[in-house]
């Protein structure tokens, strides 16, 4: 874990989240930002929700990762309780493969966004990527591990593919 007052809140629905939203946790920690994580469920606790939810941005909270599966109501009812940024992770479900997922999230109501990221890993880790992006704007370390992220990112890409990589 990065030392320091967490800006970035990843939290999830249950325990078995965990696998994927830990993908945003991990580009955190490349990026040296500290968050935190939380596990709150919209249906089985719902008064952990809202109060984590009403007492963010008090707590110094910024931006929220909220990641969830199937009846993925997680990151809407968050969002419903806080304007900060929630960045909402579709987890991949066993049945429907995260579709359901994914449409519960993203088809929010006018008037109460949630920025609905694609289904598992790529989507956890893009929402650590925008969640960092977020503290950025006005945090001129953050931007520039941002940039460096980035600049890693492209130098590792190699030119000619091989059998084995
Ligand atoms: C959702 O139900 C969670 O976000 C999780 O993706 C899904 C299944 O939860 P568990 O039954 O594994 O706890 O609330």
């Amino acid at each position: 874990m990065v030392d320091g007052a967490p800006r970035i809140g990843i939290i999830m629905g249950s325990q078995s989240d965990w696998p994927t939203l830990r993908h945003a946790a991990q580009v955190l920690e490349e990026l040296d930002l500290a968050y935190e994580t939380r596990i709150v469920s919209a249906h089985r606790t719902p008064e952990r929700l809202r109060a984590y939810a009403q007492g963010a941005r008090e707590r110094g909270l910024q931006v929220i990762v909220a990641g969830a599966g199937g009846a993925a109501h997680l990151p809407g009812m968050v969002a419903a309780n806080t304007a900060l940024p929630v960045f909402g992770v579709p987890v991949e479900s066993q049945a429907l493969k995260g579709m359901d997922s994914l449409l519960s999230i993203v088809q929010m109501p006018g008037g109460i966004p949630v920025g609905t990221l694609a289904i598992g890993k790529a989507g956890a880790k893009n929402a650590g990527l925008l969640a960092a992006a977020v503290v950025a704007l006005q945090d001129a370390k953050a931007a520039a591990a941002l940039d460096a992220f980035r600049t890693r990112q492209t130098e590792g890409v190699a030119e000619v593919p091989v059998d084995d990589a």
